[in-house]
């Protein structure tokens, strides 16, 4: 009697489909014209088709219509290679084209071309980074670009340790972790029930990871305490002093200031050095989020915005932002060594055996929260092998000169107004004004109908496909619109191109 998986083979087969290509394994007999064309699509189609400036930069749709191009629920039984192709196709078709010179929605932007083969062969090799026996290279390789790293941040000889982490919202969570291990090493054990009530100090423009940690960590996010910030969005010290002086007063534990490195929505870079003044006067650890700003370490030029930098306990600097790597690239770097690892190790013995062969030391998954976890390193890596420092300091100051000229072709033009006169990094914060609401600026509803300008322009930018470009409101400011720049294949002409966008698209919208 044939066994049932012999029965299903046959069966598919009557429809012309293989039924064994379930095995995990690549043959060349069954795979290597399948993966052959599928990269070809993929260099052909996705790469070198969607960076061009004349293809859109999304194809929207509604998601009725998604679900009915792409056949999106799992089956029973497999598809062919062709059906799959085509899929892979569509898949591509309706996602954002992020490698598009004209998607500067976020804080990550651009399909890198060495950062796209290091991931493709990261994905080849599909390691797990936790022990030296199974990804030899890519802890060895770990262990140098994040040492590299921290010798940019300026601690001396690079000295301290570090991590690459799943998005910079996860490292400014292990600087919670570490500076509470630092100073209450009981948390490990005993955990929240041993320790004061603690609380930690960002600014009301930080990024909303640290208020999301604190409340995951059991800290509670009532005691992550925002600090006001000056009219350039940077933290204001005086009232940072004060806020950690009342939380003594009150009988809270302070024991953290985040500090940013380039704020999310108006790039503000944070005085670093007043404020490690501070932590050093209560003995607070400094944690530096420079998750955004942290690229412009790799330049002379633009280094300067980060000074003080040096002074921090810890850092998070995330590679795929300024400097463009592949989704994602995040780490965390500390400057005191052994607190990643005792604060985090669990020594589980099927993974980090004591008693293997070699130095076990190289073992350093234990450091992590997480166990399995991607090579993240090595895109990262290979574009610095491919373009050198030299190669990521000249990509730093074009973005920053196009910042600058986008900044100085808005700034006197009809219809643009900043919201920050001079931006610090290179998201550039404004509001574009149609005709129809000049001149209006002391009627009562003006701030109202401004509000709704944004989201009208933003949806005839996406309808279109011409351009990606975010917006938001903050604090009091109704929404403006914030374009970001971070790839370095722009030029002035692309900076043109986006006035005259933001002019053909909103000049004569009725709000
Ligand atoms: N850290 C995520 C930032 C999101 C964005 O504004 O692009």
């Amino acid at each position: 009697m044939p066994a049932d998986s012999d029965l299903i083979v046959a069966e598919r087969e009557d429809l012309g489909i293989d039924r064994t290509l379930y095995k995990s394994l690549s043959e060349r007999s069954k795979h290597e014209d399948f993966i052959r064309r599928a990269v070809d699509l993929l260099v052909e189609r996705v790469v070198f088709g969607r960076s061009l400036r004349t293809s859109k930069v999304v194809e929207w749709a509604v998601p009725s219509e998604i679900k009915k191009a792409i056949d999106l629920k799992p089956r029973d039984g497999p598809i062919s290679h062709d059906e799959l192709l085509g899929l892979m196709a569509d898949v591509a078709r309706y996602s954002v084209n992020t490698a598009h010179p004209y998607f500067v929605n976020q804080l990550y932007s651009s399909v890198d071309p060495y950062g796209l083969v290091g991931q493709w062969l990261t994905d080849a090799l599909n390691p797990s980074v936790y022990t030296y026996e199974v990804a030899p290279v890519f802890t060895l390789m770990e262990e140098e670009v994040l040492k590299e790293m921290r010798v940019l941040v300026g601690w001396k000889d690079g000295e301290g340790d570090g991590i690459f982490c799943p998005g910079g919202s996860i490292a400014n969570g292990y600087a919670i972790s570490c500076a509470r291990f630092h100073f209450y090493p009981e948390i490990k054990t005993k955990g929240v029930y041993a320790v004061p009530k603690l609380t930690l100090y960002t600014s009301e423009l930080a990024h909303y990871s640290t208020k999301k940690l604190a409340a995951f960590m059991g800290i509670g996010d009532e005691n992550c305490v925002l600090i006001k910030t000056d009219k350039y969005g940077k933290i204001d010290v005086e009232d940072l002093e004060a806020k950690i002086v009342e939380g003594i007063e009150e009988g809270a534990a302070p024991f953290l200031v985040t500090a940013t490195a380039g704020t999310t929505v108006f790039g503000a870079f944070d005085p670093l050095v007043p404020i490690a003044a501070l932590c050093k006067k209560y003995n607070l650890w400094l944690h530096v989020d420079a998750a955004w700003g942290g690229g412009a370490l790799m330049s002379k030029k633009h280094r300067h915005l980060l000074n003080g930098i040096e002074l921090a306990d810890s850092v998070t600097w995330n590679p795929h932002k300024l400097l463009a790597a592949p989704q994602q690239c995040s780490t965390f770097l500390i400057r005191h060594k052994n607190v990643l690892k005792e604060g985090h190790s669990c020594n589980a013995k099927y993974l980090f055996q004591k008693d293997k062969f070699y130095d076990t030391s190289y073992d350093t998954g234990d450091k992590h929260i997480q166990c399995g976890r991607r090579a993240d390193v090595l895109k990262f890596w290979f574009m610095w092998k491919a373009k050198g420092s030299d190669g990521f300091e000249n990509h730093i100051d074009t973005l920053f000169d196009n910042a600058r000229f986008f900044l100085e072709q808005i700034r006197n033009r009809e219809g643009f107004e900043l919201v920050i006169e001079k931006p610090e990094c290179t998201n550039i914060m404004f509001w574009y004004v149609p005709r129809c609401l000049r001149g209006c600026e002391n009627e009562s509803d003006y701030r109202e109908r401004l509000h709704k300008v944004a989201p009208k322009i933003k949806e005839l930018m996406i309808k279109e496909g011409s351009m990606m470009v975010t917006y938001q409101p903050q604090g009091d400011l109704v929404n403006f619109f914030r374009i970001v720049f971070q790839n370095s294949a722009l030029d002035h002409k692309d900076m043109i191109y986006f006035v005259n966008e933001f002019e053909r698209l909103g000049r004569d919208i009725l709000v």
